[in-house]
């Protein structure tokens, strides 16, 4: 124990200036011979046991760490390699906002770095989850590269075409600032053939509109549809004619009749 009791003899040392107590002298723990240690400036013997301290420095077991919890340096990071909480996260990690280590950014802080710093005319830098700066939404119109930020770039259309835009065929053109595509060049497919009945068509191709051969007075036949979207009744048959107040369609009255409210009316 720290706390032994010391047994304090004579120095037997012939050439020592034992003064009138009879110990030897000294100062600091090197002037003692043997086992003896200097406490209170003589040098006196430990217990049975010896001092736990021998050197007098503070560190009994000479190790380099004086309080003995493993923490030599009493810093708070035993193993000294800047990780005090050992948890792999360096003490300035990434989210913290300061750019530190072989961090590029850290969240908003991009390290005053701008989308010129990295080759390009504009743009927006951005800074990923794990700290490193990313350059998508950063452009430079006339690289041929569509960025994020951009429509087309010269002739990079960016795989948009006229027809993929609902043209019917021609040549997409790229805005000088490359934020928009032209489609002056394109050309609008024609209506009549599309199968449904635009403006200034009649029916287009099987699509008849519903109508038929007694929609235009026949008794009966096949409606059928022109290349330019025009009703053809050539096949239409007028067949026999409704009589007075019998069920009609235009023009399906007998000579003389007149067809009111799908009902044969005379004149
Ligand atoms: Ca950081
Ligand atoms: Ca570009
Ligand atoms: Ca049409």
């Amino acid at each position: 124990m720290l706390g032994a009791i010391l047994m304090v003899i004579a120095c037997n040392d012939p050439d020592s200036d034992a003064d009138s107590t009879g110990l030897q002298e000294c100062v600091g723990g090197s002037f003692c011979p043997g086992n003896l240690v200097c406490l209170g400036g003589y040098c006196v013997l430990g217990n049975e046991t010896g001092d736990e301290d021998p050197s007098g420095d503070g560190d009994p077991s000479g190790d380099g760490d004086p309080s003995g919890d493993g923490d030599p340096s009493g810093d708070g990071d035993p193993s000294g390699d800047g990780d005090p909480s050992g948890d792999g996260d360096p003490p300035q990690g990434c989210g913290d906002g300061q750019v530190a280590g072989d961090e590029e950014c850290d969240g908003t802080n991009l390290d005053g770095l701008d989308c010129t710093d990295f080759g390009f005319d504009e743009g927006m830098l951005a800074c990923d989850n794990d700290c490193t700066i990313i350059t998508s939404a950063c452009s430079t119109c006339g690289d041929g590269q569509v960025a994020a930020t951009e429509e087309c770039d010269g002739t990079n259309f960016d795989g948009q075409t006229c027809v993929s835009l609902g043209f019917d065929g021609g040549n997409l053109a790229c805005a000088n600032d490359c934020k928009s595509l032209i489609t002056t060049g394109c050309t609008q497919a024609p209506t009549c053939g599309n199968g449904s009945i635009d403006n200034g068509e009649q029916c287009d191709g099987n699509n008849l509109g519903g109508l038929t051969c007694q929609s235009f007075g026949f008794g009966a036949g096949t409606l059928s549809c022109t290349a330019g979207c025009q009703v053809d009744t050539s096949n239409c048959m007028a067949g026999q004619c409704a009589d007075v107040f019998e069920p009609c369609n235009i023009g399906s009255c007998c000579q003389g009749l007149i067809c009111l409210q799908s009902v044969c009316f005379p004149p």
